[in-house]
């Protein structure tokens, strides 16, 4: 697809063209979601692991004000050395930073846009944003759920942070329309653990009916997303009275703080790592795997459907 303001790196325009399966990932997880060098690491071995079950990666940010579909491993260095310099960037953000040729880490509402407009169907992360603790006060709710609602592209993560209200957030994207399915589960993981206490819409155990059930949404003409449900692997899930603690701590820190908009995600993330003593981010890495795994191999099987 043709758009003046995105770039599609060669690789990903020859697969896409191709009709050969390609899987998304986001920039906001490497600039805000983990320090330097693991970010980088990560990012650079997510790549691999999808390029190993059978699809292209295409990691997608905003470089000089252009929309990038697919980096090269030097400008995935560059946004993680830059870290939080690199602005944030959800859809609110997208027009300033193109007028004004900036850069931009892409949450995973930008990273949806940006997969879509480059017909890319597919996307991997580890933890979207939702509704916050408090949000019936705050009005604190991620940009991330209205774009599951619009743009028609899978999320696989795995499942979301009890930084959120768990169950608000499965209300308004049951609102929205937004399927949530659980892989091979019927309770929604908690991102560190597997287990959350509310259930999911669905459980489906395969990565085909993942993509066929996704085809039938776009060839039935509904519009928006489906969102993907990976519970952490057994071996590198949290204690969850360790990391439910340092949630709690880190949550009443930020409103101590007066922490609120965009830094209230990204602060809470930092400080749940410095909690755990890093526990978390080697927790954090592996889900982020798993998730690529999941999401290349559902992205082998939607590519023998269309
Ligand atoms: N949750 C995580 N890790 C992350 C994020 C969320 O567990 O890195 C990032 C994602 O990029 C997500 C964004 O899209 O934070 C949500 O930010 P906000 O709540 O400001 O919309
Ligand atoms: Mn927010």
């Amino acid at each position: 697809m043709l758009n003046k303001y995105l770039d599609i790196a060669p690789e990903v325009k020859e697969a896409l063209e191709a009709g050969r399966p390609v899987v998304a990932l986001e920039s906001t997880i490497i600039s805000h979601g983990m320090p330097y060098p693991q970010n980088v690491e990560t990012a650079l071995s997510v790549e691999k692991i999808i390029r190993d079950n059978g699809a292209v990666p295409a990691t997608i940010a905003v470089i000089g004000g252009r929309l990038k579909a697919g980096l090269s491993p030097e400008e995935i260095d560059y946004l993680g050395k830059t870290g939080t310099k690199v602005a944030k960037a959800s859809r609110r953000d997208l027009p300033v930073l193109v007028a004004q040729g900036r850069d931009g880490a892409t949450t995973v509402a930008t990273t949806m846009i940006i997969a879509n407009l480059a017909g890319i169907k597919v996307f991997a992360t580890g933890g979207i944003g939702g509704v916050h603790r408090g949000a019936e006060t705050t009005m604190d709710i991620s940009a991330d759920l209205q774009e599951l609602a619009h743009t028609p592209v899978m999320v696989v993560c795995a499942g979301a942070k009890s930084i959120l209200d768990l169950g608000l957030t499965l209300e308004y994207l049951e609102t929205n329309g937004v399927p949530v399915i659980g892989y091979q589960t019927e309770e929604l993981p908690a991102f560190y653990t597997r287990k959350s206490g509310f259930g999911v819409d669905y459980r489906l155990d395969t990565p085909q009916e993942l993509a066929k059930t996704f085809f039938v949404k776009q060839d039935m003409g509904l519009v928006g997303g489906m969102l993907v449900a990976n519970p952490i692997p057994e071996e590198y899930s949290m204690d969850h009275e360790v990391i439910n603690k340092a949630i709690d701590e880190a949550v009443e820190e930020s409103k101590r703080l007066g922490i609120h908009g965009k830094d209230t995600t990204p602060f809470l993330l930092a400080k749940i790592k410095d909690l755990t003593g890093g526990d978390s981010l080697a927790s954090n890495i592996q889900l982020v795997y798993n998730n690529a795994r999941l999401a290349a191999k559902t992205a082998v099987e939607l590519s023998k459907l269309n």
